[in-house]
């Protein structure tokens, strides 16, 4: 039988997760271990200095499912590890509420989740909804799960993950499937500065939502721009062969 891990950094309650488990049920046998608690824009981060809590609960529709005191990567990391009694043939996480898209996937505890299964060598596929708000899930569900299907026919190469992004319009809007790169985004964060009850200053970063560069045709940030599902396949191997002539150029080396 086939396994799928899924996860997500929306937290159990993320409401991209139950639609998503239920689409992957059809695939295989889809298991939750997702976060307690909300880890969205929290990074790759694991936990390696205090101890981890693992809960049996129900979700809405009485589907068992695995609540983790830990990150997106730790729920991840606790499977690979033994949590689970084998290893899963597929990493799914999601559906993020929010377009992962350009630099969000440095930030974003969905892709960390799905980094963390490459790392461990297992396929990996991070799915993210164009869409701040609640929205419906179902056609990017059904999409993610047939996905999953062709990613568990075929592999992937190692070291390498799926990064999905689906527009949030109606099925019948939905002008394509596009392999693309990462796109720019453009942030608009500041700096909030308050003053708590005892008088101390305190910080928010907030600002308005992340915009992007839709101009630039092929990106994943241009395919959402236009209805289309985008599919960036992500490496992790970061290096920039481009540049490394030129840095050996500076003399350090010597
Ligand atoms: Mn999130």
């Amino acid at each position: 039988m086939t396994s799928i891990l899924v996860s997500n950094d929306d937290g159990i309650s993320g409401p991209g997760l139950l639609p998503l488990k239920h689409a992957l049920d059809q695939v295989g046998e889809a298991t939750i271990i997702a976060p307690d608690r909300q880890w969205s824009h929290s990074g790759h981060s694991k936990t390696m200095r205090k101890p981890l809590r693992i809960q049996e609960i129900s979700l809405a529709d009485g589907s068992p499912a695995y609540s983790s005191s830990g990150s997106p990567a730790d729920c991840i990391a606790l499977a690979v590890l033994g949590f689970l009694p084998e290893l899963p043939d597929l990493v799914v996480s999601g559906i993020n509420l929010g377009a992962n898209v350009g630099q969000d996937i440095t930030y974003s505890g969905t892709l960390a989740a799905a980094f963390e299964g490459t790392v461990s060598g297992i396929p990996s596929i991070a799915a993210s909804l164009d869409s701040y708000e609640a929205g419906d899930f179902t056609y990017a569900a059904h999409f993610v799960a047939r996905l999953a299907r062709e990613v568990l026919a075929r592999g992937l190469p190692k070291a390498v993950l799926l990064n999905v992004n689906v527009p949030h319009v109606p099925e019948g809007e939905i002008a394509g499937v596009e392999i693309t790169k990462l796109g720019s985004r453009l942030y608009r964060d500041e700096l909030i500065r308050r003053k708590d009850p005892r008088g101390r200053d305190y910080y928010w970063i907030g600002g308005e939502r992340p915009t992007g560069d839709p101009s630039i045709e092929g990106t994943d940030i241009w395919a959402l721009a236009s209805n289309r599902v985008s599919i960036t396949p992500l490496h992790l191997d970061l290096t920039d062969h481009g540049f490394m002539d030129e840095l050996k150029a500076w003399g350090i080396e010597s």
